[in-house]
């Protein structure tokens, strides 16, 4: 295993177990360890943010990049070399088996769309080479839409039609090189797809040409073989005051209007369900009831900052909670977990790359754990059953399935009489799970 880039960190990280006091080793997350009857590497597949990790220089709104990389050396494809290698030391070293990446954060753009696609090939063929001789492999890939000038106003929903080109174009070489890379998924998050002003925007037809360029990509998709899953991210607003792929909900009833349903599943973020106003457990449960939820983009907010602020999750209580929802469905199938997280701009050193994700990891680990205990037991589940009881009656069946009718229902409120509020047991509920936190 190669040392050029992270020497400080001298063997893989290891499972230790809870008692191990040492910052390079897992407490939680034994990715051999059985749960459910899959081992813990299979529940999550955790994935590396290319761009976060490799390309991310603690740049905020008020100052440049501060952090010395030591692959961030030479001409713009010397530098995405390093990057590679810097990349698959790193996953190795973490003992993960994904990655996930734009095309920008892998290959340089290049001074016209040919000379692109030419950067994008050189770096496909030696990631390729990478990922046959580590066993790493691509989570998903996408195309970045957002970065250059050219898509201020958008990429698919551009006013231009020109910009719509330069996208598919984008969007085209994106998928050719995740079909090579033999990539699980294929994601889109909309970028700039969203306005700033409705006094300058046609709403109906830029939803329709994003509608289209998703339409062109699955027909290209078929074309060329890939079979991975397509995903949509949904995020509320930023960079856009309001971005059409809002939330779940907003993007589930997009895909039915428009035809592209059985096509596409979503890649819920934590950080842009926050910025929803919503929880990250209620992103994920709206896409799980659609059968929609493919995979999860694993990072949190802070409470206090109303942006996407990226940060790795250390919040059992969150991770918990995600985890009923994703052990409900049994898993993710060809998703995982990315950590589309980053440092703060004063974890500067690339140790803090490590500690960050081992934190990450072993917050969603004993949330796996504390989650199966809770199923296991029943504990919230007897409770939720009897709420319900009445719906699983045959009588109650028959309403939800469509087979009484109106009147006929209507006839059990004089027969029944009043119904007799229940206690929702909330507090109640909430001492169960933090009970069940404290003892895993
Ligand atoms: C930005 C998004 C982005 C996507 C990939 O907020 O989270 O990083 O995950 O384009
Ligand atoms: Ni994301
Ligand atoms: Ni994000």
């Amino acid at each position: 295993m190669s040392a050029t880039y992270f020497p400080e960190v001298t063997k893989p990280i290891a499972y230790e177990g809870p008692k191990s006091k040492n910052p390079l080793a897992f407490k939680w997350y034994n990715p051999t360890q059985i749960v459910r009857g899959k081992t813990m590497a299979e529940h999550f597949r955790f994935a590396i943010a290319y761009w976060h990790t490799f390309k991310a220089g603690g740049a905020d709104m008020f100052g440049p990049p501060a952090w010395v990389r030591a692959w961030n050396a030479g001409t713009p494809l010397e530098a995405a070399n390093k990057a590679l290698a810097a990349n698959f030391e790193f996953i190795q070293k973490l003992g993960l088996s994904y990655y996930c990446w734009h095309d920008r954060d892998i290959a340089p753009e290049g001074a016209t769309p040919a000379e692109s696609t030419q950067n994008l090939h050189a770096i496909v063929k030696e990631a390729a080479k990478y990922q046959a001789d580590t066993g790493v492999k691509l989570l998903w890939g996408t195309a970045n839409l957002f970065g250059n000038p050219r898509f201020t106003h958008g990429a698919g929903t551009n006013p231009d039609l020109q910009v719509f080109a330069w996208a598919a174009a984008q969007i085209k070489d994106a998928l050719d090189a995740t079909l090579a890379l033999d990539g699980e998924n294929y994601v889109f998050w909309g970028g700039r797809e969203g306005y700033e002003t409705l006094l300058n925007t046609r709403y109906k037809q830029e939803t329709d040409q994003l509608a289209r360029l998703l339409h062109l990509a699955v027909d290209y998709k078929k074309k060329i073989g890939f079979k991975g899953q397509f995903l949509i991210e949904p995020k509320p607003h930023e960079p856009t005051k309001h971005q059409y792929d809002f939330d779940a909900a907003t993007v589930i009833g997009f895909l039915h209007t428009h035809g592209l349903a059985d096509h596409f599943k979503l890649n819920i973020e934590a950080n842009h369900a926050t910025l929803a106003g919503h929880t990250f457990e209620h992103e994920l449960t709206v896409a799980s009831a659609d059968g929609k939820l493919g995979s999860i983009d694993a990072n949190a907010g802070d409470v206090l900052l109303g942006w996407d602020t990226d940060q790795f999750p250390v919040d059992i209580y969150s991770t918990t909670k995600a985890m009923l929802v994703v052990l409900a469905q049994n898993g993710l199938g060809s998703g995982g977990f990315n950590f589309d997280a980053k440092c703060r701009r004063g974890s500067l050193e690339t140790l803090d790359l490590f500690y960050a994700h081992i934190g990450g990891i072993d917050a969603f680990a004993r949330g796996l754990l504390v989650a199966d205990k809770l199923l296991a037991d029943r504990a919230l589940e007897d409770f939720v059953s009897k709420r319900y009881a009445s719906w699983d009656t045959p009588f109650g069946q028959d309403v939800l399935t469509g087979k009484v009718d109106l009147e006929t229902v209507a006839a059990l409120a004089s027969q029944k009489g009043e119904p007799v509020p229940q206690s929702g047991r909330q507090e109640l509920l909430e001492i169960i799970v933090n009970d069940y936190l404290l003892g895993v």
